[in-house]
């Protein structure tokens, strides 16, 4: 089953929107495979935006990442990659639309609330860069089986 990766940024930790983001994914249907607040290093921030190295705001993105926790997920389900970045909205929240995570929550690209792997590739990388194998669950829903 595909999975991503999703980080609430430091910025929505500060903001108490981790649950109303754990929640959204909740509803939409898809299963949690692992989460941990964790503080991220210099060297996992640039690993893990490496692509950004050369852009102008590469210094404040790692700054930014590193400033606070974090609160990073494994999400799986069908088309899930790209479900999210729906979900999410545009980068710039003043460009996302009302109802995403970013159009509701955020005003300004640099402190825009959350994190998702844009692509199967990325996905990969960033599940493996965050989580070990053995803080990921593999399980079935069994949802009408408990009472
Ligand atoms: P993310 O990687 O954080 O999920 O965001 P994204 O795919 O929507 O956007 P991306 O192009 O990968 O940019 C990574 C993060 O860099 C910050 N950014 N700042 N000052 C700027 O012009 C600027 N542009 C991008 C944003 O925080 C963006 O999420
Ligand atoms: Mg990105």
């Amino acid at each position: 089953m595909e999975q991503t990766f999703v980080m609430v940024k430091p910025d929505g930790v500060q903001r108490n929107v981790v649950g109303e983001i754990v929640s959204r994914f909740e509803k939409k249907g898809y299963t949690l495979a692992g989460a941990k607040l964790m503080t991220i290093s210099n060297e996992l921030a640039e690993k893990h935006y490496g692509e950004h190295k050369d852009k102008p705001f590469f210094g404040e993105l790692v700054d930014f990442i590193t400033s606070g926790p974090v609160f990073a997920m494994v999400w799986e389900g069908e088309n899930v990659i790209a479900s999210a970045r729906q979900m999410m909205g545009a980068t710039n929240p003043s460009d996302a639309a009302p109802g995403t995570i970013r159009g509701d929550f955020a005003v300004q690209v640099g402190m825009n609330i959350i994190h998702g792997s844009d692509s199967s590739e990325s996905a990969e990388r960033e599940i493996g860069l965050f989580f070990e194998k053995s803080e990921l669950q593999s399980y079935t829903k069994t949802i009408g089986t408990w009472v």
